[in-house]
């Protein structure tokens, strides 16, 4: 992988180019669906930048399957995603938080080998109040014989993705995506409107500073979690207290603790027994990545990228981040 320095212009299309190089079975296909998604990321910032000034601000009269009210911003991004994606050819089938079936390849368009996951807009609940959102995706292989997509393509575990990443847009818009060869970051230059490279490489430290879990649902944790999140807070005198930070957004969260290290923690509880976050388009695709940088993700007993999913919209618990923070989880889990 070509080492660029600080003074180097690297665009998000030339890094593509460059690592699909190093993939001598590579036929572009994966190449061309990670540009789509650069450009949804530039349309949908656009959006959510101007939000206070167009009418794209607070909520539909609609409930998607997860039972949340949609955000106009949320329908927006989710139909800007799938008019980006669905006449390139490289698609066979798409699915979306906000879809509640696999979405087809319209006949008019070639079916492709690939198939895409993602939540539009993550941590919706946040816009009206300007604290940072995120887009988040996962691209698998067909697995179906078939000439279209099927439910299958999607229903894959971690382990098969080829591509996942995510967009935050926050003080600055970046892209964060990994193809299997390291995590690399790119952050959208409003003037040029290019996602240019920042962060080349980007690792996880081994453990952190930041803790991020809301424990106002404390009362319906099990001891063993709640013996947990006393250890995070040096209550046990085990170890030094770490720095609590909830934003309330996934992507904005698992981004600040990429770099300062730490732990996402969102269990599961009495009353959501597999907790609330979503396995195939938000805690599988940020598993690759924390996994590429040096991190770990697990539902306190398994590795997120090795749950075989049964369902398009199933939860999972999630506890994410730095290696040795996600393996105290998984110590006080499994007993
Ligand atoms: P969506 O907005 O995509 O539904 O995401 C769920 C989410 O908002 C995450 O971004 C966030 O980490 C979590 O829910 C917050 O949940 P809670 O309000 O229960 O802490």
């Amino acid at each position: 992988m070509v080492n660029h320095t600080a003074t180097s212009v690297v665009t998000i299309e030339r890094f593509i180019v460059e690592q699909e190089r190093m993939m001598p079975l590579a036929t572009g296909e994966l190449s061309g669906i990670l540009y789509d998604l650069a450009l949804a990321a530039k349309m949908i910032s656009n959006k959510v930048r101007s939000a206070g000034l167009a009418d794209v601000l607070g909520a539909t009269d609609h409930t998607n399957v997860q039972g949340e009210v949609q955000q106009k911003l949320d329908v927006l991004a989710n139909e800007i995603l799938i008019k980006a994606l669905d006449h390139g050819g490289r698609l066979c089938a798409m699915g979306s938080e906000e879809e509640p079936e696999l979405i087809p390849i319209p006949e008019m368009f070639k079916q492709g080998r690939y198939a895409v996951l993602f939540d539009p807009l993550d941590g919706s609940s946040n816009i009206d109040v300007n604290v940072p959102v995120g887009t988040i995706f996962s691209i698998v292989k067909k697995v179906s014989k078939g000439p279209r997509g099927e439910l299958a393509d999607l229903l894959q575990p971690g382990v098969a993705q080829v591509a996942a990443g995510y967009v935050i847009y926050g003080s600055s818009t970046m892209m964060v995506y990994t193809t299997g060869q390291g995590v690399h970051g790119f952050t959208l230059d409003p003037m040029l409107g290019e996602f240019l490279l920042s962060h080349q490489s980007m690792c996880i430290p081994q453990t952190g500073r930041y803790l991020s879990v809301n424990d106002s649902y404390e009362q319906l944790w099990s001891d063993n979690v709640k013996s947990l999140m006393r250890r995070y807070r040096g209550l046990d005198g085990k170890r030094d207290p770490m720095s609590v930070r909830y934003v309330g957004s996934l992507v904005a969260d698992f981004h600040r603790n990429l770099f300062g290290g730490g732990i996402f923690a969102y269990p599961s509880n009495r009353k959501s027994p597999q907790g609330k976050l979503r396995l195939l388009y938000e805690a599988s695709p940020l598993a690759f990545i924390v996994e590429q940088a040096g991190g770990a993700a697990s539902d306190g007993t398994r590795r997120i990228l090795d749950i075989e999913p049964h369902e398009l919209h199933q939860r999972t618990p999630l506890f994410i981040g730095s290696k040795l923070d996600v393996d105290t989880a998984i110590e006080f889990l499994r007993t």
